[in-house]
């Protein structure tokens, strides 16, 4: 009966609030899809944060800085949003630093030059934001309202990502050569974000009949590609997939097939950089421990002083 009743919500579009009545496995698969997408943004300030001592202006280096300080915020608003689902801060970090916790298989490629920077925001943000206006929509309230506000920060770094790569496009050959280089490597593991292919997605079944999710992987990939073309036509620069090519009759592009293999290596733990961005959120979180502990008795003093 409560069970008929939250589905018959969950179609006429209402959205579940913490304190509402919801079955074990839509909060089980809710903490893990939003701690996922928290643990997604907290990671992937490491391969931009790489460079921010190396921006090659001050101007360049400014926008960075507020750009992984943003990603840092959609960590910490999705962290509030799963928390309300009855789990705490602490078993989140745990489950990441355990393996136990996936995040975005794109944040285990290395970032090795300038360019980089520029594929991030515009490919990675682009993808994030297309993946992430669809989710505005999804039934869990507090994660559809922090989407929201993600999406308007996301926007502007998928911008900063395309000047990048439009700036080195038109610059001298050698760092067209860098923007290009940087295409070819983000391309592939960009569109791989999207998650395996719909006939291989075992959490696309309830997440679409929840309406966690709104749009399936493969819906939204293909968007993310049939937008993204005709940008890097602009700028000069060509996608590495050969069988890329416009179907008039589907009205989208037709593209190559992806490497799942890879995929799935590099979401089981085994990509270039896994270790590396574990070890290191271990250390940074493991240096913090006085910052979290002076913070807290800090608040304890706060409270006892008001209550006296
Ligand atoms: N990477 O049945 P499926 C950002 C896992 S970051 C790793 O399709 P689902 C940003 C999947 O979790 C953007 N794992 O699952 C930050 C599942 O494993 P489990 C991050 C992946 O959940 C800084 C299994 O494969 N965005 O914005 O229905 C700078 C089967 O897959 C991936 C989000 O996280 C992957 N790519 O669909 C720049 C958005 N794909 O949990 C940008 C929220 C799949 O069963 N998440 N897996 O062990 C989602 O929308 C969905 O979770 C996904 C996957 C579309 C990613």
């Amino acid at each position: 009966m409560k069970e008929q009743q939250f589905q018959e919500k969950i179609d006429l579009e209402k959205k579940i609030e913490p304190k509402d009545w919801m079955p074990v496995d839509y909060r089980k698969h809710l903490i893990r899809q939003i701690s996922q997408h928290a643990h997604s943004e907290i990671i992937g300030m490491q391969p931009e944060g790489n460079w921010i001592s190396r921006a090659p202006s001050l101007r360049a280096k400014m926008i960075l800085l507020a750009k992984v300080q943003d990603e840092a915020g959609h960590g910490l608003y999705l962290y509030s949003a799963c928390e309300t689902l009855g789990i705490s801060r602490e078993e989140l970090v745990e489950q990441l630093q355990d393996g136990k916790a996936k995040y975005s298989s794109i944040f285990n490629y290395p970032t090795l030059s300038w360019a980089d920077m520029g594929a991030v925001g515009w490919l990675v943000d682009g993808a994030a934001i297309v993946n992430q206006v669809s989710l505005q929509r999804t039934s869990y309230g507090p994660y559809s309202r922090g989407m929201v506000k993600i999406c308007k920060e996301e926007s502007f770094h998928q911008r900063q990502g395309y000047e990048i790569m439009a700036d080195m496009a038109n610059g001298t050959p050698q760092q067209k050569e860098m923007a290009q280089d940087a295409l070819n490597r983000f391309w592939w593991p960009s569109i791989m974000m999207f998650g395996p292919q719909d006939s291989d997605s075992p959490r696309t079944g309830n997440a679409m009949k929840w309406k966690i999710k709104r749009q399936f992987n493969d819906e939204l990939r293909q968007k993310f590609i049939d937008q993204t073309v005709g940008q890097a036509e602009v700028i000069g620069l060509t996608i590495p997939d050969p069988d890329l090519k416009w179907n008039e009759e589907k009205g989208h592009y037709d593209f190559g097939e992806m490497d799942w293999d890879e995929f799935w290596s590099v979401v089981n733990g085994n990509g270039p950089c896994n270790i590396q961005r574990l070890e290191h959120h271990k250390k940074a979180h493991s240096d913090g421990k006085w910052v979290r502990e002076a913070a807290k008795d800090y608040s304890k003093k706060q409270k006892s002083t008001e209550t006296n």
